[in-house]
C-alpha cells in the first residue's frame, strides 16, 4: 500500500506561486519575504494534492481505458481550515474518490482529498477536483458526501458586475506556472497537446483559478471557500477578464478569455471570510 504523500514548501514555492498567477515585483506582500504582510495567495493549498502518484493512482484504480492525454480539468473546489496559510510546512494528503458520473463517452471522477499539518495533525484544508475524462469508462457511483459549496451552480446575475479587471497572462505563463508542481506535459509539449487533440499546449485550469484568484483577493478581501467549472480552455498569451457579483459573503465570478469571447471559468464562487482568526 502505497503511504499519503508529504508534500513540504517554504518561502521560495510561496514566491514562485504568487509570481505563477500574476503576483507583480511591486505587490511586496507577494514577492518578497521580508514584508511583514508577506503571504501566499489561497489557491496555493491544492498544490499538495497535485503533486502525487497516489492522486492519480486513487481515481485511475476506478476507470477503464483512462489515457492521462486525455484528461482535462473540470471543476475544482479548495476549502481552507485555518489562517494564516504557513509560508513554511509540510502537510500530508490523503485521498479518497467522492463520485464517478460516465456521460456519453467521458467519465467525470470526483476526487475529494485532506490535508493536515504533519508537525500537529492539525487539518489545514481539503479538495476537491473533478476530472473530465475523454474516451474512457467508469460505472456511475456516488462514493460520499460533498460540501455544500462545491456544488453549488454559482450562475452569474443577470445583473451588472460589480467588479472587472483584466489579466493579460504571459505566453510564457504555463512554462512558469508547472514549476509549482503540476508538470503535466499538456501544458508544454505540442506532441503531446496535439494527441489531446489542441493546436498548441494549453493553459493549467489552476493558473486561470489562481490569476482569478489573485485579483479577487486584491479586490474583495480573504476567502476560505472557493469552487469553480473550467468550461473553455485557456492559451498562454490570452486575455482574461474577470466579472464579480457580490451577495453578502459569497463573491460568484467569471472569467472570459476576451480574444476569442469564450469563457473560461464559469458557476464560480468564493466565500469571504470577515475576521480570519475566528476559522
Ligand atoms: O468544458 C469543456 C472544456 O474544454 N473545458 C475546459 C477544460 C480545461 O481547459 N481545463 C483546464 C486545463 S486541463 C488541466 O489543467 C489538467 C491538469 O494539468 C491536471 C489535472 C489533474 C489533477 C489530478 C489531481 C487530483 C469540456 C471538454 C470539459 C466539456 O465540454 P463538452 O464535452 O462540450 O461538455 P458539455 O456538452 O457542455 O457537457 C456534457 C456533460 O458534462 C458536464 N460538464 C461539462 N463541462 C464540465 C462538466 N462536468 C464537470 N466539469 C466540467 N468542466 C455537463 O454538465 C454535461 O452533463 P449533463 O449532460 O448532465 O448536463
Amino acid at each position: 500500500k502505497m503511504p499519503d504523500p508529504e508534500f513540504s514548501w517554504n518561502d521560495r514555492d510561496v514566491i514562485l506561486y504568487n509570481l505563477g498567477v500574476g503576483a507583480k515585483r511591486k505587490e511586496l506582500r507577494y514577492v518578497y519575504e521580508n514584508d511583514s504582510d508577506f503571504q501566499v495567495v489561497p489557491t496555493f493549498c491544492h498544490l499538495p494534492t497535485f503533486n502525487s502518484v497516489k492522486s492519480q493512482a486513487t481515481f485511475a484504480a476506478l476507470l477503464r481505458n483512462f489515457n492521462p492525454m486525455l484528461l482535462l480539468h473540470g471543476e475544482h473546489y479548495l476549502k481552507i481550515n485555518k489562517f494564516p496559510i504557513p509560508i513554511e510546512s509540510t502537510v500530508v494528503t490523503s485521498y479518497q474518490p467522492l463520485a464517478v458520473v460516465q456521460k456519453g463517452t467521458n467519465t467525470i471522477v470526483v476526487q475529494g482529498s485532506k490535508s493536515v499539518d504533519k508537525a500537529t495533525g492539525e487539518e489545514l484544508f481539503e479538495n476537491e477536483a473533478t476530472l473530465f475524462i475523454r474516451k474512457c469508462e467508469g460505472d456511475t457511483k456516488k462514493y460520499a458526501e460533498r460540501r455544500t459549496f462545491a456544488t453549488q451552480p454559482f450562475n452569474a446575475p443577470k445583473s451588472e458586475p460589480i467588479f472587472t479587471k483584466d489579466i493579460i497572462t504571459s505566453d510564457d505563463q504555463a512554462a512558469l506556472y508547472r514549476l509549482t508542481g503540476d508538470r503535466n506535459p499538456l501544458h508544454i509539449d505540442p506532441d503531446f497537446a496535439a494527441g489531446a487533440n489542441f493546436d498548441k499546449p494549453i493553459l493549467h485550469g489552476m493558473c486561470t483559478y489562481g490569476l482569478t484568484a489573485k485579483v479577487l483577493l486584491d479586490q474583495f478581501g480573504p476567502f476560505n471557500e472557493i469552487k469553480g467549472r473550467f468550461t473553455g480552455i485557456v492559451f498562454p498569451g490570452e486575455t482574461l477578464r474577470v466579472f464579480a457579483w457580490k451577495e453578502g459573503d459569497v463573491v460568484t465570478f467569471q472569467t472570459h478569455v476576451v480574444d476569442r469571447k469564450t469563457i473560461a471559468i464559469n458557476n464560480a464562487a468564493i466565500k469571504l471570510v470577515s475576521d480570519k482568526s475566528k476559522l
